[in-house]
């Protein structure tokens, strides 16, 4: 139980107090002349858990995906992806004002692009035409209410890009929780991609930090661009040593944070005004469909008055994000503080 309730976001977590030792007792070194020992050691662990030759620390999610992009694609070329990505909506259009790239958005059902539609998108050699640069799909899926995609999904994208020579960036900033949902390795899901990034300062609990793996060579070309883009960092052995105990530790509970996103949609599911898919919670994320004018405000503020916070996405919907600083107390809560703001509507 915590005095507040905070379901804005997974990257709300405090470090664990391991983290925060960890962190204290760092052996550390000039990471930009590759001599810090901490960063190295959390690189090669993320590699090693999926599945890549190497690893590369970099200051957030945002970052691991332009630095993936960049170093995947030329300006000019065209990035096929789901068009409520996080690439294509949250990440200030750094794809096209740094890596000159035009973003093609393609509607998807649960957020993930089909074999099919890869292929029909996939431009054809012509003058008029870009050219297909990359293919970036996210998982979990954050705007559509953290659903998972199977390894296999991924693998028959990648395949069709591939036959095409167009490289798959995976943006797994939640990759874990799919992996933990699924019951399957993490490296699974990367097997097919040529990059992937994923954040280890969300559900896993690190102050800072997201590790993009791929080759040794995609790897050396990110290092270059993440210098260019000012991520590369010093002593960052302080940031790493909280990430390692991230990919250790903070893994396997996810299915804590699963049970209570379980608990809270079905809670809220049964009030008047409210409509919770129930078929897409499948991870640690809850979209709240508000069904009365107004209701998305009157939510935040009611909620915000009973110390529960939550997020609005839009003018019709809320999102709830669980992680380990909320418990199943903290869940019936909120579901409480729901109930009270719905009921007031039922009345008028
Ligand atoms: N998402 C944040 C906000 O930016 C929306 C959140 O609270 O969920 N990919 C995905 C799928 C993400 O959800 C996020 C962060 C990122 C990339 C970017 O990570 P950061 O915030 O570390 O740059």
């Amino acid at each position: 139980m915590h005095d507040v309730v905070d379901l804005r976001s997974d990257t709300v977590t405090q470090p664990t107090p391991e983290m925060r030792e960890a962190m204290a007792r760092a052996e550390v070194g000039d990471d930009v002349w590759e001599e810090d020992p901490t960063v190295k050691r959390l690189e090669a662990l993320a590699a090693e858990r999926l599945g890549k030759e190497a690893g590369l620390l970099v200051t957030s999610g945002t970052q691991g995906n332009l630095v993936s992009v960049l170093a995947l694609t030329e300006p000019g070329q065209e990035v096929l992806v789901d068009q409520d990505s996080h690439l294509f909506n949250y990440e200030v259009a750094g794809a096209a004002r740094l890596g000159g790239l035009q973003m093609r958005p393609l509607p998807t059902p649960r957020g993930f692009l089909s074999p099919e539609q890869v292929r029909e998108a996939l431009r054809p050699a012509d003058i008029h035409l870009p050219r297909t640069g990359l293919v970036a799909i996210e998982n979990t899926h954050n705007r559509h209410g953290g659903t998972c995609c199977t390894p296999e999904a991924i693998a028959a994208v990648a395949e069709v890009a591939h036959a095409a020579g167009v490289p798959v960036h995976l943006d797994g900033a939640r990759l874990f929780n799919a992996a933990v949902a699924l019951g399957r390795p993490a490296r699974d899901f990367a097997r097919a991609v040529d990059s992937v990034t994923v954040c280890l300062s969300k559900g896993l609990g690190a102050p800072v930090g997201s590790v993009v793996c791929g080759s040794a060579a995609f790897i050396a070309r990110a290092r270059r661009i993440r210098k260019m883009l000012g991520g590369g960092m010093r002593q960052a052995g302080i940031i790493a040593a909280a990430g390692i105990v991230a990919l250790e530790r903070m893994v396997d509970r996810l299915a804590e944070d699963h049970a209570n996103a379980r608990a809270l949609a079905e809670g809220l599911a049964r009030l008047p005004g409210l409509a919770v898919d129930l078929g897409r919670v499948e991870t640690n994320i809850v979209i709240v469909r508000v069904l009365r004018p107004g209701g998305v405000e009157e939510l935040v503020q009611g909620c915000a008055a009973r110390k529960v916070r939550i997020h609005a996405i839009g003018p019709g919907a809320i999102r709830c994000v669980t992680h380990k600083d909320v418990d199943a107390e903290d869940i019936a809560r909120a579901v409480e503080a729901f109930r009270e703001i719905t009921r007031a509507w039922a009345a008028r």
